[in-house]
């Protein structure tokens, strides 16, 4: 082929063909979301959302995404802060929301999961206020095609499919927190050394996780030895009540308080200046969540130690329902980032807290 052929092959033949190759003859694949390339590997696809619930691209009036969130009470501080949180990441991001306070009845979360269904919401979410006992009511939400997630504390089902996503914290990792706290505190001091814990909710995930890593920790020393132990509902009033009784034993006086929550650290440091005792110094107090007025105590010299425990999971929450309307693929496990306070950083901390 002369060198006037070879030309015109180039370029009439070869480049065209080259270029077909190039801008790819298959069709091109949609960017991944953000949560998919979250979720390594993907354990959970969500089917997408209802039909009815699809807006097409530029329609005038997308109907509002409507979740339906089961709360389990208003029984602290921190879950006062959660369900604000809640209910302000929904109107930032448009959402619908019906909430149901269930006051620490899971009966009346069941209650209120069954009206959501009825209601035929895109999304529900519950904050199960004790771990057991889930799995038929999620049956029934599953057979009506609503994608459920789970909130602040996790639950026992054998079928993890039914639910999306669980967002919350690590329970057990607080407890571990905090026994190492107390280990390096107790360091110089020699035993025996005597524990009062005060429990959460009986059956909630906080305080049985939180107990479990606090209690697996502390083996490290022999001599640290739980000898008061007893459920104050992680309120404060019960904190007090329950404290009291311990101070009130003739037996060994604690001198150490692992109080599941902060508003029973604080119930409990009221009783201990009623007994003429100075709490942080006769009983070094270490507590959860990192509220600010655990913060203020911290300050004070009366709480040693808050390991945090984050109850502002709305922005999570609305971002995890809009992605499951979008079809999109949620990790199994969404967690915040959360941290240890002690006297050392409180008053710098104080000012910055946000419940
Ligand atoms: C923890 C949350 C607990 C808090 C308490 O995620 O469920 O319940 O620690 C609250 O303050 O009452």
């Amino acid at each position: 082929m002369d060198t006037h052929n070879v030309r015109k092959w180039f370029l009439c033949v070869y480049i065209p063909l080259l270029l077909l190759v190039l801008t790819g003859c298959s069709e091109a694949s949609p960017p991944p979301s953000i949560s998919t390339l979250q979720a390594q590997p993907p354990e959970t696809t969500v089917t997408q959302a209802p039909a009815a619930a699809e807006a097409e691209p530029g329609e005038p009036h997308a109907r509002k995404i409507v979740l339906g969130f089961s709360q389990l009470g208003s029984e602290s501080d921190w879950r006062i802060a959660n369900t604000r949180s809640i209910q302000e990441a929904a109107q930032v991001a448009g959402i619908t929301l019906l909430f149901s306070n269930a006051e620490q009845s899971q009966e009346k979360q069941f209650e209120a999961i069954r009206s959501f269904v009825r209601q035929k919401v895109d999304v529900i979410a519950i904050a199960p206020v004790i771990q057991s006992g889930w799995e038929p009511i999620l049956k029934e939400v599953k057979q009506a095609g609503i994608p459920v997630i789970i909130m602040d504390r996790s639950i026992d089902v054998k079928d993890t499919s039914l639910y999306v996503s669980f967002i919350g914290s690590d329970f057990y990792e607080e407890g571990v927190k905090a026994a190492k706290y107390l280990l390096d505190k107790m360091r110089e001091t020699s035993g025996p050394i005597a524990i009062a814990e005060l429990q959460g909710t009986v059956g909630s995930a906080p305080s049985v996780d939180r107990g479990k890593g606090f209690r697996e920790t502390i083996k490290a020393r022999e001599d640290l030895q739980i000898v008061y132990s007893a459920p104050a509902d992680f309120t404060v009033e019960k904190g007090k009540a329950v404290m009291k009784t311990f101070l009130q034993d003739p037996g060994k006086r604690p001198q150490v308080l692992f109080a599941h929550n902060d508003d029973m650290a604080l119930g409990a440091i009221e009783v201990i200046e009623e007994a003429g005792l100075s709490p942080g110094k006769d009983i070094i107090i270490i507590s959860v969540d990192g509220t600010r007025k655990a913060f203020e105590k911290m300050v004070e010299g009366k709480i040693n130690c808050v390991v945090e425990c984050n109850p502002l999971l709305g922005p999570l929450l609305m971002q995890a329902t809009k992605e499951i309307m979008e079809g999109r693929t949620l990790p199994k496990r969404i967690m915040s980032p959360e941290s240890v306070y002690t006297q050392v950083m409180a008053a710098k901390e104080v000012e910055n807290r946000k419940y």
